[in-house]
């Protein structure tokens, strides 16, 4: 008899965003004809480059003369891309090998699968808030216990707050598996090098595992805080970093990722290497590879004229970033974030919970933003919203909340 995967009966909600989706859709029924304004999810509007255009259109050419076609490649992604991540890294003084450098469909994906290579009770500790995959792809593999008002039991929530600025020490109990995100989302939230050092510190002394997702690194402004946990010595031999073109390169729909799973990483029972090997082992069992036409579009995004065209989208986006941190000033409404990265956090008017606020802001201002407690309980309280968007849209998401948005001190 067949019985399902009852892990799955623990997660506390439906994943975060379609419930936005949802909730959004809802309000359109009964409100037809308004038209909302979204900076719920952190999805690219900006169309691509033409230098990245025409990298995927040769990648589609070559598949229509049989001496250029290409069937299954490489599972772990084809080896001009391979060098050309590695080459990226080599500018930031991290020298990785190609082998290092996994290709995947992208940097969701991979951060909910990674867990899989680890033990079965390998104790997990996220970020609270966090990107809710980090919890629920262990929630979903048995690494936890119910969820009790707002918490699953056995996780290690590591908050973070306005008191640490949205940054949190390591654990002061032993864990196995650490989840770090920087630039943060939800927060925007920058891991500066001295707090990821600590982290890779404990990470070395208690052979724990840092699983760092750096998808938005190249929104970070300030030079001198990390893009990658590899920059902090001592890092490749405790860290796994995820990244991904959807927000550097608008590839959120073209998909395409990358994991770097160093050869010097050594945990509990595994040596050198073995990590890698397991990694490898994994993608090459479940995973056939990256589109061979979105390699191609990748290879094209990291050349310097595809990274001069992703500059300006992400500087687009970092202008609406400030049009909305404006706005939230002068209505007086504290946030953080933003600066260093794409999302806005906002605290919450007093006495309402982050749905209350998503009610609130949707009703009364046709704006629809993302509820902080759907990242964690630390987040309840807090409200996200994102600077991914198209410029009017933003600006009329700013007007309306300007004219509409009703607190209490008017
Ligand atoms: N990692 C982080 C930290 C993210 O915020 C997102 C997207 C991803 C990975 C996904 O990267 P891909 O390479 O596109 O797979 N976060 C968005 C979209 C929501 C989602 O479910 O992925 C967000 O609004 O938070």
């Amino acid at each position: 008899m067949a019985r399902i995967n009852e892990n799955y009966d623990k997660l506390a909600a439906g994943y975060l965003f379609p419930e936005i989706a949802k909730r959004t859709k809802a309000f359109l029924e009964k409100n037809p004809g308004v038209e909302v304004l979204r900076l719920g999810i952190g999805n690219t509007t900006e169309p691509l480059g033409p230098v990245v255009i025409d990298g995927l259109k040769k990648g589609v050419e070559k598949l229509s003369k049989v001496e250029t076609y290409t069937g299954y490649g490489d599972e772990q992604g084809n080896a001009p891309l391979r060098e050309a991540i590695a080459k990226m890294y080599e500018k930031r003084g991290v020298v990785l090998a190609a082998d290092e450098v996994f290709v995947s469909d992208g940097a969701k994906p991979d951060s909910a699968n990674i867990q899989s290579i680890f033990s079965h009770d390998s104790i997990i500790a996220v970020q609270d808030p966090a990107y809710p995959v980090y919890v629920d792809s262990n929630v979903i593999a048995g690494r936890t216990g119910k969820n009790e008002s707002g918490t699953y039991n056995g996780l290690v929530y590591m908050e973070c707050n306005e008191e640490n600025s949205f940054f949190p020490k390591a654990p002061d109990q032993k864990v196995d598996l650490i989840y770090l995100c920087s630039p943060n989302n939800p927060t925007g939230a920058v891991a500066t090098k001295e707090q990821l050092k600590e982290f890779v510190d404990y990470a070395i002394a208690n052979k724990a595992v840092i699983i760092f997702d750096s998808a938005y690194s190249e929104f970070i402004a300030d030079d001198s805080l990390p893009r990658s946990i590899f920059e902090i010595e001592g890092a490749k031999k405790c860290a796994i970093e995820i990244n991904s073109f959807s927000k550097s390169a608008g590839f959120t729909g073209v998909r395409l990722g990358w994991s770097i799973v160093p050869k010097q990483l050594v945990i509990e029972g595994a040596l050198e290497g073995k990590v890698n090997a397991l990694w490898n082992r994994r993608q090459t069992t479940m995973f056939n590879g990256a589109s061979n036409i979105v390699q191609d579009g990748g290879l094209a995004a990291l050349s310097e004229q595809g990274l001069k065209e992703n500059r300006q989208v992400i500087d687009y986006y970092m202008e609406n970033a400030r049009i909305i941190k404006d706005c939230l000033d002068n209505l007086k409404i504290k946030n953080y974030g933003g600066v260093n990265a794409p999302y806005i956090w906002m605290k919450v008017p007093t006495g309402l919970s982050s749905w209350d606020f998503f009610n609130k802001l949707l009703e009364e201002c046709h704006v629809v933003g993302t509820p902080g407690s759907g990242f964690g309980p630390a987040g309840e309280g807090f409200f996200r919203l994102s600077a991914f968007g198209h410029r009017k849209n933003i600006e009329k998401a700013v007007a309306s909340l300007k004219a509409n948005l009703k607190l209490e001190s008017d």
